[in-house]
């Protein structure tokens, strides 16, 4: 048991949840007033987000404070240089030195940016913009980021392009209950957030409607009005498909777009080959239910919500933009109970994303590569700008150069678990083996901390004081309800302490009223801008929502605050939203004959994060969330698979083992795992690390998998001995042409696999005799074992004359489709016939000799 002093106060403290963004508001209390001893909890009743509600993590919470397996003493190798040897504990002094050693010796070897930092965003914003300043100004070093990256950074990505801004939310939470419409895009609050739940269901019981959208029946989805079920990573297609239909049918808001906006004209022009039954055989979401959809949204008020669904894929930021898109067509943000917004998900993921632990990003949401904005915070820390180190690298392209030529050679991390939550685990573990020091702050020993050279012990949230910024853009008050155990220090101290020792000392505080007070002054004037938000107004006000600038200087009264934004314009250079032109693409990964379904992943209800936290509550309701995989009961039929068999999942990363939940709440084609567990369970031993190009997100979302059946319910062993992981092929990216080849071995159970030969190709006419190939992409060997059918043919000519293209089958011509000069066709096969495997099928062209132009093509094909 964990010795805790004194409470400073015998009374209630009023503070918030450890957890998610929503920081249901809590007070605490000691158990029996003015002794030592665990605290009691309880909601705060009138708490704006959670009215009173708690999940079950924030019932819980307590217990993690007096835990027995708290860290509560630095720990170093006993042989130093060798994290194979085992732990001692050590005095601050000793841990701190060695700390130093290391990170002086990198430098010393590699330059300054062989030391990096990784942060998280459960830190408070004194800790997340101290943390950014300990990089720069301690260090010296361009290498700094955070989990963010792998959380809401492609909806970041695309609202601060689109909206030169990026508030999760751009309203208070409580604005969803006023809509008449929701729209929610990969989001499970639910078993997420729960007692946001409370807001939806206002909504709902005043006769609102709701969309979720979602490839699993949540329990968000269940209590919907209407649940879209897509294949992994097509949310893109299906925003452009709801697009598509909004233009045709005349239902744009034309008076917004052109007030408010620019650059619709491309984006109008590329919805237009997102025909609804394309986007139905792309997404799996039939037509009538985008029809559905748009009519929802089309109502008197409605907002889209993404959340990581929709956003945690290589295209995750095109993603969230194509919901942009439609969101501004309808003219939705800005208006009342309306809009676009992303559910940002951890503790202070708001605030950790805007003070500076971001590769790229100075407090206040300002640039690093932005002259004025290096002179402004350089100014108030007291330093040259050119001191500043330039912009450092992306938080997956740092982990996985860590140890190599030009990669950091020293990691200090503090607040996340890389080893359980970041993608491809067993590549990032190798990585921080090549480290020459690796230092890792937490509340427990995590199973990164197991690898580290120094672990350093840190205090909770009950222990501490600061602020953080919930999912709306409020900023509210951590408050410390008892000092840390004896001997634990807050990451505050420690890096002032290290800053100390690398003769910095003088530009940091350890206390963090100070530490907010400069961190008000270094967002001053820029977009996340906390100058007039104090202490004391926090207290009163029940939060303060960002941006608020300090108007009082001058004698002003104080500036409100901003809960909503957008109502008159955007902080744009102009003033408008900016759309941008997006595409469907496939996912970095999409099933082959070696890993046939999808992989998708994502949280229960009962465990937060990589667990390092959850996994150590004692009470009954947590112990008993396990890894399972929840498989379709066809595909479990399928594959032999019975409910509570132990199931092995394999990708071209790695292998996992899970119980099996056969249920119907899921595609037939996908399967899910909860990303909570280390060691055998580990979801991210599968997950590829294809990322984003504009946020760096990876594909934690969409991969393509092996699924088998491992061993009978009772066999538990295999549930903790490492899993065989054999990679069937090399990770190259399949060709078009390959990702359209379906399964070849014929013991495999085939679903039904749309196919399409699809594209738009530039042509010169050989003339209306010749058949002649337009391209690659229009041919395609129908598997063995497989019977393909032909579903429709769409087609556009650009040119001013009448063309053909011909379907053929083995050469030989089935079908003429005439496409006339500037026009479209559209022909539904109803008569279909069955092409046997081992066929190929090809589509050809008909055109006049030497006339050029530009055809759109799309057969679409379905096989068993
Ligand atoms: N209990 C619990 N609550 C948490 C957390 C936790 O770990 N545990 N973490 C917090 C954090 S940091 C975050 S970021 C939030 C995340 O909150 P959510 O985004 O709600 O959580 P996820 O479960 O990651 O993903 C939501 C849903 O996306 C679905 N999905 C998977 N692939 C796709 C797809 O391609 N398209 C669509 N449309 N949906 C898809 C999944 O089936 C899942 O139900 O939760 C916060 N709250
Ligand atoms: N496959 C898959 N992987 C995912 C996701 C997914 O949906 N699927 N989601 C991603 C998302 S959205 C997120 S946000 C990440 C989260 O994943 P992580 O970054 O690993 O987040 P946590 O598990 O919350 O880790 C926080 C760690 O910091 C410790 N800690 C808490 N407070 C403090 C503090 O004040 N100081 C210090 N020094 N330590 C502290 C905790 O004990 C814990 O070990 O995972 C990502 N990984
Ligand atoms: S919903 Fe989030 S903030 Fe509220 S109690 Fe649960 S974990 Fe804590
Ligand atoms: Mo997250």
């Amino acid at each position: 048991m964990v010795v805790v002093s004194a409470p400073p106060t015998s009374g209630a403290t009023r503070t918030h949840c450890p957890y998610c963004s929503l920081q249901c508001g809590i007070e605490l209390r000691p158990t029996v007033p003015g002794l030592p001893g665990p605290l009691a909890l309880e909601p705060q009743a009138d708490f704006p987000t959670n009215l009173g509600g708690l999940c079950s993590k924030g019932w819980t919470a307590t217990s993690l404070l007096d835990h027995p397996q708290r860290l509560l003493h630095p720990l170093v190798r006993t042989v130093r240089g060798d994290r194979s040897s085992p732990f001692r504990e050590a005095t601050w002094d000793e841990a701190l030195g060695r700390v130093v050693d290391g990170i002086t010796a990198a430098q010393a070897a590699y330059g300054r940016d062989a030391v990096g930092c990784f942060g998280g965003g459960g830190l408070t914003n004194e800790k997340a913009y101290a943390f950014g300043k300990f990089a720069r100004v301690a260090l010296r070093t361009s290498m700094i980021d955070y989990n963010g990256r792998f959380c809401m950074s492609s909806a970041a990505t695309a609202a601060n392009r689109t909206f030169g801004i990026d508030r999760g939310l751009p309203f208070p939470l409580s604005d969803v209950a006023r809509a008449r419409t929701v729209v929610l895009v990969g989001s499970n609050p639910a078993a997420t957030m729960p007692p946001a739940m409370q807001h939806l269901d206002a909504g709902r019981a005043d006769g609102a409607t709701h969309v979720v959208v979602d490839p699993r029946r949540t329990a968000t989805a269940a209590g919907s009005t209407l649940h879209l079920a897509p294949r992994p990573g097509t949310d893109l297609a299906l925003a452009n498909g709801l697009l598509h239909l909004a233009v045709r049918q005349g239902r744009v808001d034309e008076a917004y777009v052109a007030a408010r906006t620019r650059g619709f004209a491309a984006v109008r022009a590329g919805v237009a080959s997102s025909w609804p039954d394309r986007v139905e055989r792309i997404t799996g979401v039939p037509v009538a239910q985008l029809q559905q959809t748009l009519d929802a949204l089309t109502a008197e008020s409605a907002m889209i919500l993404t959340a990581r669904g929709a956003e945690q894929h290589s295209q995750g930021t095109d993603t969230a933009q194509a919901w942009i898109n439609l969101a501004l067509a309808l003219g939705l943000p800005g208006k009342p109970w309306s809009g676009y917004g992303t559910v940002t998900g951890q503790g202070n993921g708001q605030g950790g994303r805007e003070h500076g632990q971001k590769a790229d990003q100075l407090p206040g949401y300002r640039k690093l590569a932005d002259p004025a904005d290096r002179a402004h915070v350089a100014g108030v820390w007291g330093i040259d700008p050119d001191e500043l180190p330039g912009v450092g690298v992306s938080a997956f392209e740092m982990l996985d150069r860590m140890g190599a030529e030009g990669g950091v050679r020293a990691l200090v991390l503090m607040a996340s678990n890389l080893v359980v939550s970041a993608p491809d685990v067993n590549r990032v573990r190798a990585r921080i083996e090549a480290l020459d020091l690796f230092v890792v702050s937490d509340i427990f020993l995590s199973e990164t901390a197991e690898l580290a050279d120094v672990v350093l012990p840190t205090a909770q949230w009950a222990e501490e004081e600061g602020t953080m910024t919930n999912l709306e853009g409020r900023v509210i008050r951590r408050r410390q309800a008892l000092p840390p155990p004896t001997g634990v220090h807050d990451d505050l101290w420690v890096m002032k302490e290290l800053a100390e020792r690398l003769g910095r000392g003088r530009y940091f505080s350890a206390d963090p009223g100070e530490v907010f007070a400069e961190l008000r002054r270094a967002s001053a004037g820029g977009l996340a801008d906390y100058s007039g938000i104090t202490p004391a107004r926090i207290d009163a006000e029940q939060g303060v929502f960002w941006p608020c600038p300090d108007t009082t200087t001058d004698g002003g009264a104080p500036h409100p605050g901003t809960p909503r934004l957008f109502a008159e314009t955007f902080p744009t250079p102009d003033g408008r939203a900016v759309f941008r032109r997006v595409e469907h693409a496939e996912a970095a990964e999409t099933p082959d004959a070696d890993y046939p379904y999808v992989l998708t992943t994502g949280r229960l209800m009962a465990q937060y994060q990589s667990g390092t936290q959850t996994r150590r509550v004692p009470a009954p309701s947590q112990s008993s969330a396990q890894p399972e995989v929840q498989l379709h009961p066809d595909l479990a039929r399928r594959l032999e698979i019975g409910s509570r068999d132990i199931v092995l999942l394999s990708t071209r990363r790695g292998a996992a083992t899970f119980r099996a939940q056969v249920s119907d709440d899921i595609r037939a084609d996908t399967v899910f795992v909860p990303f909570h567990w280390g060691g055998a369970s580990a979801a991210n031993a599968l997950t590829n690390p294809a990322l984003d190009p504009h946020s760096k997100m990876p594909a934690f979302k969409a991969c393509a998998v092996a699924v088998s059946r491992l061993g009978a319910p009772d066999e538990d062993e295999l549930l903790t001995r490492p899993p065989v992981h054999t990679a069937l092929s090399a990770p190259t990216r399949p060709t078009l042409n390959q990702r359209l080849q379906p399964s070849r071995r014929k013991d495999l159970p085939m679903l039904a696999q749309n196919r399409f030969l699809q594209g738009v190709f530039a042509f010169e006419g050989a003339g209306m005799d010749k058949p002649a190939p337009l391209s690659p992409e229009l041919s395609h060997l129908v598997p063995e074992g497989v019977v393909s059918q032909a579903l429709y043919f769409r087609g556009g000519n650009s040119s001013d004359e009448l063309v053909s293209l011909v379907l053929m089958r083995d050469g030989v011509a089935m079908r003429y489709f005439p496409i006339g000069a500037k026009a479209d066709v559209h022909v539904p096969l109803r008569v279909v016939e069955d092409i046997d495997g081992g066929s190929l099928i090809e589509l050809r062209l008909l055109a006049p000799e030497g006339l050029t132009g530009t055809l759109v093509v799309d057969l679409g094909l379905v096989e068993h």
